[in-house]
């Protein structure tokens, strides 16, 4: 059993590691680097525009509801379990008490869809997928990650955007457990990347040595996903 120092010391070091594999990548990603975002309104905190082009800002009481529609997962949190493994040092699964006992974060966070409709300022409380991955140790090879859902959902990423620090794991918003439809007990929110990037009900996250499309990417949304660049179909 790890003591908190020792979990936090494992976390840091992870960080750090992956920090120094990713940063450079990170930082020239066109969320944080795009000489001309598309968008309008003041800057959100990584200097875009708060609204992409063509968005709807919807008050927080009308957030849709958005997915494949066939189940909505009913998963109670004591049943609740997140695998990460393919190429890591150390394959996890982590309980929701474990993702409790994590380092929590909160934030303010915008919610873009693709379909046209943005949620501004929700406040968000989770633990940062970098912080699991930090811990899970992603191998040299790693480059990408395949996040799994309860409704049989995927959504990839490449790592440079799934360490970012404002990837969170969420568990809460606006002071209140994340709702079932919402994808509760548990969903990734990716707030610099169309929505459907966050899975809802996530259950795996798995790691891998080349991109591969998830379930909207492979069905023509872009791979990409910038919601600065109105890159919405590839
Ligand atoms: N598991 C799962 N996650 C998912 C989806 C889904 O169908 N299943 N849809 C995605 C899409 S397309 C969007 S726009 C957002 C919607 O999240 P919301 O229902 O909380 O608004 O969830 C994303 N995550
Ligand atoms: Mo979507």
């Amino acid at each position: 059993m790890d003591t908190v120092e020792d979990l936090q010391r494992r976390i840091d070091e992870g960080v750090a590691l992956l920090r120094a594999r990713f940063g450079a990548k990170m930082a020239a990603t066109p969320s944080l680097s795009d000489p001309h975002p598309q968008g309008e309104g003041p800057q959100n905190r990584h200097g875009m525009p708060r609204e992409p082009p063509g968005q709807n800002v919807f008050e927080k009481r009308e957030w849709p509801v958005l997915d494949l529609g066939v189940e909505t997962p009913d998963v109670a949190p004591e049943r609740w379990r997140l695998v990460v493994d393919g190429p890591v040092e150390h394959p996890l699964t982590l309980s929701y008490a474990d993702l409790l006992a994590l380092p929590q974060v909160e934030q303010e966070a915008d919610f873009h869809c693709v379909t046209g409709w943005s949620i501004l300022d929700l406040r968000l409380r989770g633990v940062r997928l970098e912080t699991v991955l930090a811990l899970a140790r992603p191998a040299p090879e790693a480059t990408h990650l395949m996040a799994h859902a309860s409704d049989g959902y995927s959504t990839n990423l490449p790592l440079e955007e799934a360490l970012k620090p404002d990837v969170l794991l969420v568990h809460e918003v606006d002071g209140a457990p994340l709702p079932r439809d919402h994808g509760g007990p548990v969903r990734i929110v990716v707030p610099q990347l169309w929505a459907w990037k966050g899975a809802k009900w996530v259950s795996r996250l798995e790691l891998m040595k080349a991109d591969r499309r998830g379930y909207w990417e492979i069905r023509g949304y872009s791979n990409t996903a910038y919601p600065w660049r109105d890159d919405r179909i590839w």
